[in-house]
């Protein structure tokens, strides 16, 4: 039984769905299972992939399918987004922005909280940010020492080089970790969807507001909206969200543009010039709630505080998407 009080709710500590009418913070009750769920399909699990092999059947005879109708694939593909729309409606938290701190953010809660209901909001159709390439348009991805070990933690390969690590592409750091996050049963990801504006709530506990969910709309709709009127957004509600829109972009630093815009916060302090031997240590050391239920990190957070960027070096980033992670739990835990 979910108990209903603001505080505690935020702890999260569901053992039943709520039975009453779901309130700002309480779990409605959940969906029926979808017919996908109830379908006589058996998952395939990633352990046969070992298996994968080029077969060494005769395929020079033909490749037959198995007969298929159109709306068989649409019912597939709707039905689960419509199952995952309802459930994520509330959640225990949103993570703006798939780049590589809010990925790792993801995997860190994720799997340190498999508890914890986790939508993750990518306005890209390829999640993954500037973290697709190292600098330049290079291939090669710096991260420093001692954020090393979270390559290790996610199982990304990479070359030693004493005081930082290279992995050798920048695609293997954010397949890999993407790929993990997606395979997590907690976590949700909804790509090509952008947040265009933040929920707020009177705090309770503070007397300002609280940030308490997200407003969201397809991305091209959210680009589109000068061309056409009344495209209305969907809403996710969750008493925490974890921002990191990055520094540029078209939606950069976009969560804390709007605490600006909304009052909440007086103004930007903008992203200072480069300074690789401070900008890491500081984005990780202030990783943090910068308004009640709102947590800032990655770069974003640079436009914030007015801190240094780093240029091409990543460790930064993990270590801010893992800090945001323990942050986060000490606020749902509280
Ligand atoms: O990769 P980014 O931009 O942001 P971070 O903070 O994860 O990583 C930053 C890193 O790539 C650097 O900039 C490096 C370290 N360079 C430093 C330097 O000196 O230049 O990812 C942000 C993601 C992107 O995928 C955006 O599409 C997404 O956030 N995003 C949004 N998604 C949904 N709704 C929004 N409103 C939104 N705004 C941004």
């Amino acid at each position: 039984m979910v108990e209903t009080s603001f505080k505690s709710s935020i702890a999260f500590k569901r053992t039943e769905p709520a039975p009453a009418a779901p309130g700002l913070f309480t779990r409605p009750p959940s969906p029926p299972p979808s017919t996908a769920e109830t379908a006589s399909t058996v998952s395939h699990d990633v352990a046969d992939n070992a298996k994968a092999r080029i077969p060494t059947e005769d395929w020079d005879g033909g490749y037959t399918f198995a007969p298929i109708k159109e709306w068989q694939v649409a019912r597939a593909m709707t039905k689960r987004y419509g199952d995952d729309l309802y459930r994520t409606a509330v959640s225990d938290v949103v993570i703006v922005g798939a780049g590589s701190a809010g990925l790792t953010c993801a995997w860190a809660l994720g799997t340190a909280r498999p508890d914890l209901a986790i939508t993750i909001i990518e306005a890209g159709v390829a999640p993954g940010g500037g973290a697709w390439l190292g600098g330049q348009l290079m291939s090669a991805m710096v991260v420093r020492k001692p954020a090393h070990a979270i390559l290790v933690d996610i199982g990304v390969p990479f070359e030693d080089e004493g005081d930082f690590v290279v992995v050798k592409h920048a695609a293997l750091f954010t397949s890999t970790v993407l790929s993990k996050v997606l395979a997590l049963p907690n976590v949700k990801l909804y790509n090509a969807t952008a947040v265009e504006d933040l929920i707020t709530r009177p705090d309770p506990l503070g007397g300002g507001l609280r940030v308490a969910g997200v407003v969201s709309n397809w991305t091209l709709v959210t680009l589109a909206h000068g061309l056409q009127s009344c495209m209305d957004p969907q809403t996710i509600t969750a008493p925490l969200v974890c921002s990191f829109a990055g520094h540029d972009g078209p939606f950069g630093a976009f969560s804390v543009k709007r605490l600006v815009a909304t009052g909440m916060v007086e103004q930007l302090k903008n992203m200072r010039a480069l300074n690789m031997t401070s900008a890491e240590d500081y984005i990780v050391n202030n990783t943090r709630e910068v308004v009640p239920g709102l947590i800032t990190g990655g770069m974003e957070l640079s436009e914030l505080d007015g801190a240094n960027r780093m240029g091409a070096t990543f460790g930064g980033m993990l270590a801010s998407g893992v800090k945001a992670a323990k942050e986060a739990i000490k606020i749902l835990d509280a």
